[in-house]
């Protein structure tokens, strides 16, 4: 017999609705697993039962994908609403929007497909990197904007050769404002304060709204391109005019702008999150900033960085490994039972039989999954990137360091990601001294649909000898 799933009493109607107050909803549903372990569960007013593993152990059996895979909870399934569904809030890969999408798309982010971006998302650092420059060694810089505009106007250059041009813009772009809107809400939902707003109707006439002009300006950018082909192997191209291998078909316009929907939103705000807590952990242990420059310095000096040096960075690389278990931007995903699996085990269980896997599925919180001390030792919650080089990397225990999810859903964007993480943080340290605006400065974090640094703020300054 399997254990009833611990959780914290919740009240009539509201359920756990007062347990999960706070300015960070991750806080508060990391706190309530020291309380109730591994997994437990809690009762959202109208999103019904949830369930959170936050034990490596457990997250380990869950990441078997012969008998999980990713069952998206309600409230994501909602961000995607109407008409087709992208690629990341396909409900599960027996979606057909979601084999043909991801048969065309796998080969577009290929590494060489990747590779050729290189000069893309050279372009933009060099935006962001000379504005800094411009602006001296004594003005505030609100990092964590200017990463959002660079992961951003690096995604749509990239992928559909359009240009948001954040860094000459005050203003948010129409599209990008819209999109802000929509994430906001999604994030609120589990808010009082959000579900008083949603339960207006003016608010789901302005969500509506919003969905319109994202949808409206992505339809836009399909049509330019229809009317003024070229030939390139962007992201667009390979959506107008692939077929699936499989079916022949191509995407209809319909699924082409909710992929690239979901491209400008999974692809910035994950990799701006990565960049910001990548500095700032740099900037509070500063023996490892040392040592990222150094590495630079030795292997590519002052030269112009290529895509050759990125792989050559091996300290470079565990930064940016360590941050994200740290800081996992992406902090949670879902996994239920795979239905084919049902008549072989109808009542599927984890922990040794201990625990019944509900229909709903199990959110899988990587922020606390990261840092269980079983697999990292007693400082775990050390930023230390010495654990993360190649080597050590590959001894990890299998499924320890999962920030892009698991399976055949896990991140489409991964290498994508990792290139432009690698060349920004290169070129920034190749090139400023950074420091804190406010040498006290402690992480805190800010929680949209992903994980972002508050109020994180600096100061760069041109290193000697460059210009
Ligand atoms: Mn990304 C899926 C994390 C960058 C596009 N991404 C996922 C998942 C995680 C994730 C975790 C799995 C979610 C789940 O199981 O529910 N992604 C990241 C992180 C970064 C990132 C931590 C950067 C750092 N992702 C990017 C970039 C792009 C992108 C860049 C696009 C260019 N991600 C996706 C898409 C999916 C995804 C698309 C959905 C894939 C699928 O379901 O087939």
């Amino acid at each position: 017999m399997s254990e009833r799933i611990p959780g914290p009493k919740g009240l009539p109607l509201v359920g756990n609705l007062l347990d999960i107050q706070d300015e960070v909803p991750l806080h508060a549903i990391e706190r309530i697993s020291d309380i109730y372990g591994p997994l437990y569960t809690l009762n959202f007013p109208g999103g019904g039962q949830r369930y959170f593993c936050t034990g490596f152990e457990l997250f380990n059996e869950l990441c078997d994908e012969t008998r999980f895979y990713k069952l998206a909870p309600k409230t994501l399934q909602d961000l995607g609403k109407s008409g087709s569904q992208g690629l990341f809030t396909s409900v599960s890969e027996h979606d057909i929007d979601w084999q043909v999408a991801h048969r065309i798309l796998l080969p577009a982010f290929g590494p060489l497909a990747i590779e050729s971006m290189f000069d893309g998302m050279y372009d933009i650092a060099c935006q962001l990197t000379l504005k800094w420059a411009r602006l001296g060694s004594e003005v505030v810089i609100g990092a964590t904007s200017d990463f959002t505009r660079l992961t951003l106007d690096t995604i749509a250059l990239c992928a559909m050769d359009y240009r948001f041009n954040s860094f000459y813009q005050e203003g948010l772009h129409p599209f990008v404002a819209a999109m802000t809107r929509v994430l906001r809400a999604g994030s609120e939902a589990s808010q009082l304060t959000g579900i008083l707003k949603s339960m207006m109707p003016s608010h789901a006439v302005a969500l509506q709204k919003d969905r319109d002009i994202q949808k409206r300006i992505a339809m836009e950018i399909v049509q330019k391109r229809k009317d003024n082909p070229v030939d390139t192997k962007d992201l667009l191209n390979a959506m107008i005019y692939n077929k699936d291998p499989k079916t022949n078909q191509t995407m209809s316009d319909d699924l082409i702008a909710a992929n690239m929907q979901t491209f400008l939103i999974a692809g910035h705000e994950t990799t701006s999150g990565l960049l910001s807590f990548a500095f700032a952990l740099l900037l509070k242990n500063p023996a490892t900033l040392f040592k990222a420059q150094q590495e630079i310095d030795k292997v590519v000096g002052t030269s112009k960085i290529t895509v050759k040096h990125l792989s050559q960075l091996p300290y470079i690389t565990a930064v940016l490994r360590e941050t994200l278990r740290l800081y996992p931007t992406a902090p949670a995903f879902n996994r239920g039972q795979r239905p084919e699996n049902k008549a072989k085990e109808p009542i599927p269980t984890i922990g040794g039989g201990r625990f019944k896997v509900p229909e709903e599925g199990i959110t899988c919180l990587m922020s606390k999954i990261h840092r269980d001390f079983t697999v990292w030792g007693a400082d775990a919650n050390d930023f230390n990137p010495d654990r993360m080089t190649d080597g050590k990397f590959e001894k990890l225990p299998r499924n320890a360091w999962m920030p892009f999810g698991t399976g055949s859903r896990s991140c489409i964007g991964r290498s994508f990601a990792w290139q432009e993480a690698m060349l920004v943080l290169i070129m920034i340290l190749q090139n400023f001294d950074v420091r804190l605006k406010d040498p006290q400065y402690e992480i805190k974090v800010d929680q949209n649909l992903t994980i972002k640094p508050r109020d994180f703020e600096i100061r760069a300054a041109l290193r000697a000898g460059l210009t």
